[in-house]
Parts: structure tokens; C-alpha cells; sequence
């Protein structure tokens, strides 16, 4: 009976050989669709009329076992004052699961909103890449996107000035790729090892329970490497309006390599068809406060509108030559590489139309992890997304569990696992029963060539390597002379004031000095403004 739309009937139909070549599978949940809901959209204020008016007869409430129940609205107690009585399995059934409703949110980029949609090749990059996402133009990958603030808890505000998660899982048939990136090209560190201490800067102070700006600018002064990815934060850029009209970018240097198994060096960029907009830091600071989830009702009522939001996809390219003669460290992830030199390469467009139906368990219990790539896609020596590759999948085991993998969301569900990881809690995935070892006499598993990594050479001594000083000022500079407008350049002054005119004097004094490294006339415009403040 393959008639269940409830999720945990889907992986085995998906990963049942029998079931798979049905071609008509109604009753898969809409997660694993290419195309929109053909229903008619409903915006998020009207979400229950909808319900009722698609629901004719409501079901018979059950306990979470399927059984009846005669009543939710009065507890079962010894005489009409009470006390409960213990065997009350309905109140139990409903508190126990009440209790445990909430999992960890995430340590960051707790808020955020996403939805499932696809990505479709329009141009041929097989020269670069093998990836069977890449294979042919025309090709659909189903894919879910999730975007996050970073800094703030789940109940904060979308509008916070904060960089925007760009989180995007592709369901491919040789696995699943997540590219988990910024709406940013850059980063504010360049060395994993800072990334927890710089998180705690963004977070609370211990003792006050309070964001504390001292602290947060104190650690930019000692990293001198952060002004960058900081001034694009405190630009215009700092605060988008909503999740659909920003850029994406996967942000670090990746490798991408052919079916000759010839590698290059590569990086993603995606760029919204409905146009980039940003909002001034009064609307975001009006918008906190009026409507705090603004960009997950804008992104949700969207696609119920069928305005679906699509970005195009292009790659820049950089040979190993290249990469070794460039005036910067091309593997530095506070630096961007120039377009004139490396020019933008499309490749496709990422288009979402389908919202979750569930927002739990398709969003909050989504696991983005930059250790799952496919053949095709492989890492550079890039530290920080070395850094990363541990700390995703480390998180994942705490929020979810050991076999977060196994949730509909996040399986493979387009390629099968099979592999001879077995147990733990909440597994329920029985692979069929194939041995858990390998290798093994018993057909067991096979490996595959094609689909070996590419070889690379390393030299360099085993050392604790300092980054603090590395070319920290050039991209800013050219980012204060030739990127940003006079008036853009104004409201990036007053965005650094209105926040630093609240710290230490020593506090306000060290950013001044990162500003004017950056361009004498930076640091001078804040100097002045900041000495009108306080006069
Ligand atoms: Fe991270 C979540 C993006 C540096 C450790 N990160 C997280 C998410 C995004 C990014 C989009 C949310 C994914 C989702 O929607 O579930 N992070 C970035 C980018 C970085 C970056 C673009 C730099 C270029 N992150 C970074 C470093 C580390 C982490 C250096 C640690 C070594 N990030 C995490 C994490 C999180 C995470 C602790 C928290 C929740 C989660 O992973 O699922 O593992």
C-alpha cells in the first residue's frame, strides 16, 4: 500500500527498487517534487481559512499511538476538583511531546526561512566540471534553499544588520551537494580556530545577558583581517531587503574537476533575477519591531503568489598557475577575486516554488554541512573551509542526532546510502539488509574509479601559522574608492557611528585606526562624526 503521504513511508518507496520504477507516485510528499504546488497559493495570514476550506470533514483526533479519543478538553480526574489520575494517556501522550517540541537551535544562524525548488544548467561547464548536477543543459536537480541571519536567536529580528545565510542542498543522483555560504563573498576571519570566540562577540556577554558592541568591535581591532566582510556589513548591503533580493555566494575557493579528472579552481556565485535591494537602516530598524519575521513572510507569500524568486548561478574560474602567481592568497576567504581577471561564468538558475508544508521538519531539522560534496566538486586547502568541513556534520550529531541523515530532508534520497553505518539513536533505515562491513565476499558493496578524488601535492612544514597580517587592506580600499558611491560611502560612516558612538573611547579610537588604514579619509569622516556626536 503505497497510498501514506505521512514522511516516513518516502525513503523506503524511494530506496525500494520496485517502488522506484513506478512511474506515477502520487504519494510522495511534495519535498521531493521539480514543479510548484498547483493549488492556489495562500498567503501566510490565511493559512487556516485555506485548511478549513480544503478540509471538508476534520480527521478523528487520535493519541500520537492512532486511537480515538473521546476528548482533549478535560483531563481525567478523581471527581469533579480533581487530582489527575496517572493513566490519563491523553493528557500524558500530549504533554510528554509538548515537552520535547524543541530541539538546540542552531549555535548560529538560528532564524531563517527556505523553501524547496530546483536548479536547472542553461550553460555547458563538463570542461570544468564532471558533477552529475552539471551534466547536460536542460538538466533539473530538486534543491531546497535556507536562509538565516547569523547572530541573533530564532525569535529575532530578520532585519538585524547581520551577513544572510545562503544554505542550498542539491538532491543530485550522485549524492547530495550542500553549498553553505553567506549572501557575502567574504568572511571576517580567515582561520577556523577564531570562529567560536568571534561568535561570542555576536552573541550575548555571559554576565549581562546583553549584545555588548564593546566586545563585538574589541575582537574586529584585534583581527584587523575582519574590516572587509565589516564594511560590507555596515553598508548598505548589511541589511536586504528580505531573502530574495540578495546575492549568494558560496564564498570560499572550491575545486571543480572533469571527467579527464583535470581540477581547477573555482567559485560560486548566484545573483537574484528579481534585482538586488537592500533596506536603510531605519526601515530595518522599523521593520524589527513592526514585523520581525519579515523575511520569512515575504519569501513564503511569494512563492504562494507564484512569484517564484530565482537566482542565476555562474562559477569564476582560476588554474593551479594562476592560483600560484596571484598577488593574493587565493584560498583567503576575506578576499574576493577580481571579476575583470576572473570573469563570471553562468552556469544556471536556482528557481524556489514550492514552500515547506511543514516548516520543522523541512527547515529547523535541515543539516547543511560543507563536507557533503559529490564527484566533481572537491575542496581547496582553504583553512577556514577545512575548519568548516568538522564543525557542520559535529553540529548536526548534537541537534538532530547521529542519524540526522535518515530524515527525509536531508537523505539522499535521489542516490541511496549504502553504506555499512548501522544503529543509533532514532535509526530506522535497514539498508536492505546488506552487510555492515566492507569488504565483504557477499555482494555486499562495490567502489567505484570515476569517481576517485583528484590527486594534489602539499609541501610546507607542520606549523601553527599566524594570518592576522595578511595584504588586510587592499580589497577594503578599493572597496571605500571604487565600489561604493559618495552617498553610499556617507550612510557607511553613519552606520559605523551610530553603533560605535555607544562604546569605549579606546574601542571607537581602534576602529579609527583600522578605518584610516583602510583610507586616511574613512577614518577621518568617523573621527568627525563621532566628535559631533558626542558634542
Ligand atoms: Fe557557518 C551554520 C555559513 C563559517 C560553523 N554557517 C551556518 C549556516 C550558514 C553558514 C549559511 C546555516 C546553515 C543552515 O541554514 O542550516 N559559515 C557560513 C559561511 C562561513 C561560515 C559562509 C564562512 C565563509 N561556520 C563558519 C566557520 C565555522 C562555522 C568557520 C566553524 C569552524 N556554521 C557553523 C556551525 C553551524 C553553521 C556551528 C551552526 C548550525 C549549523 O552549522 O548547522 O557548524
Amino acid at each position: 500500500m503505497l497510498a501514506s503521504k505521512s514522511y516516513l513511508p518516502l525513503v523506503s518507496i524511494l530506496r525500494n527498487p520496485t517502488h522506484r520504477k513506478l512511474s506515477k507516485m502520487p504519494m510522495l510528499p511534495h519535498m521531493v517534487k521539480l514543479t510548484a504546488d498547483d493549488s492556489p497559493g495562500v498567503m501566510a495570514d490565511d493559512q487556516l481559512k485555506s485548511y478549513k476550506e480544503h478540509h471538508k470533514e476534520p480527521h478523528v483526533l487520535t493519541t500520537s499511538n492512532g486511537a480515538p479519543i473521546y476528548t482533549k478538553t478535560a483531563s481525567l480526574t478523581a471527581g469533579k476538583r480533581g487530582p489527575m489520575l496517572m493513566q490519563d494517556v491523553v493528557y500524558m501522550d500530549e504533554m510528554a511531546h509538548f515537552d520535547r517540541e524543541r530541539i538546540p537551535e542552531r549555535v548560529v544562524h538560528a532564524k531563517g526561512g527556505g523553501a524547496h525548488g530546483y536548479f536547472e544548467v542553461t550553460h555547458d561547464i563538463t570542461k570544468y566540471c564532471k558533477a552529475d548536477l552539471f551534466s547536460e543543459i536542460g538538466k533539473k536537480t530538486p534543491m531546497l534553499a535556507r536562509f538565516s541571519t547569523v547572530g541573533g536567536e530564532s525569535g529575532s529580528a530578520d532585519t538585524a544588520r547581520d551577513p544572510r545565510g545562503f544554505a542550498l542542498k542539491f538532491y543530485t543522483e550522485e549524492g547530495n551537494w550542500d553549498l553553505v555560504g553567506n549572501n557575502t563573498p567574504i568572511f571576517f576571519i580567515r582561520d577556523a580556530i577564531h570562529f567560536p570566540n568571534f561568535i561570542h562577540t555576536q552573541k550575548r556577554n555571559p554576565r549581562t545577558h546583553l549584545k555588548d558592541r564593546n566586545a563585538m568591535f574589541d575582537f574586529w581591532i584585534n583581527r584587523p583581517e575582519a574590516i572587509h566582510q565589516v564594511m560590507f556589513l555596515f553598508s548598505d548591503r548589511g541589511t536586504p531587503d528580505g531573502f530574495r533580493h540578495m546575492n549568494g555566494y558560496g564564498s570560499h575557493t572550491f575545486k571543480m574537476v572533469n571527467k579527464e579528472g583535470q581540477p581547477i579552481y573555482c567559485k560560486f556565485h548566484f545573483k537574484p533575477t528579481q534585482g538586488v535591494k537592500n533596506l536603510s537602516a531605519a526601515d530595518a530598524n522599523r521593520l524589527a519591531g513592526e514585523n520581525p519575521d519579515y523575511s520569512i513572510e515575504d519569501l513564503f507569500n511569494a512563492i504562494e503568489r507564484k512569484d517564484f524568486p530565482e537566482w542565476k548561478m555562474f562559477i569564476q574560474v582560476m588554474t593551479f598557475e594562476q592560483a600560484e602567481k596571484w598577488e593574493f592568497n587565493p584560498f583567503d576567504v576575506t578576499k574576493v577575486w577580481p571579476h575583470g581577471d576572473y570573469p563570471l561564468i553562468e552556469v544556471g538558475k536556482m528557481v524556489l516554488n514550492r514552500n515547506p508544508k511543514n516548516y520543522f521538519a523541512e527547515i529547523e531539522q535541515a543539516a547543511f554541512a560543507p563536507a557533503h560534496v559529490i564527484p566533481g566538486i572537491e575542496f581547496s586547502p582553504d583553512k577556514m573551509l577545512q575548519g568548516r568541513i568538522f564543525s557542520y556534520t559535529d553540529t548536526h550529531f548534537h541537534r538532530l542526532g547521529p542519524n540526522y541523515i535518515q530524515l527525509p530532508i536531508n537523505c539522499p534520497y535521489r542516490s541511496r546510502a549504502h553504506n555499512t553505518q548501522r544503529d543509533g539513536l532514532m535509526a530506522y533505515e535497514s539498508q536492505e539488509d546488506a552487510p555492515n562491513y566492507f569488504p565483504n565476499s557477499y555482494n555486499g558493496y562495490r567502489t567505484r574509479e570515476d569517481v576517485k578524488e583528484s590527486s594534489f601535492g602539499l609541501t610546507g612544514d607542520v606549523d601553527r601559522y599566524e594570518t592576522g597580517d595578511e595584504h588586510n587592506y587592499e580589497q577594503p580600499r578599493q572597496f571605500w574608492e571604487k565600489v561604493l558611491k559618495e552617498e553610499e560611502r556617507d550612510r557607511l560612516v553613519e552606520n559605523f557611528v551610530d553603533s560605535l558612538s555607544g562604546c569605549y573611547e579606546e574601542v571607537q579610537q581602534g576602529m579609527i585606526k583600522i578605518f584610516t588604514n583602510v583610507h586616511p579619509d574613512f577614518g577621518n569622516a568617523v573621527r568627525h562624526a563621532l566628535c559631533q556626536k558626542k558634542h
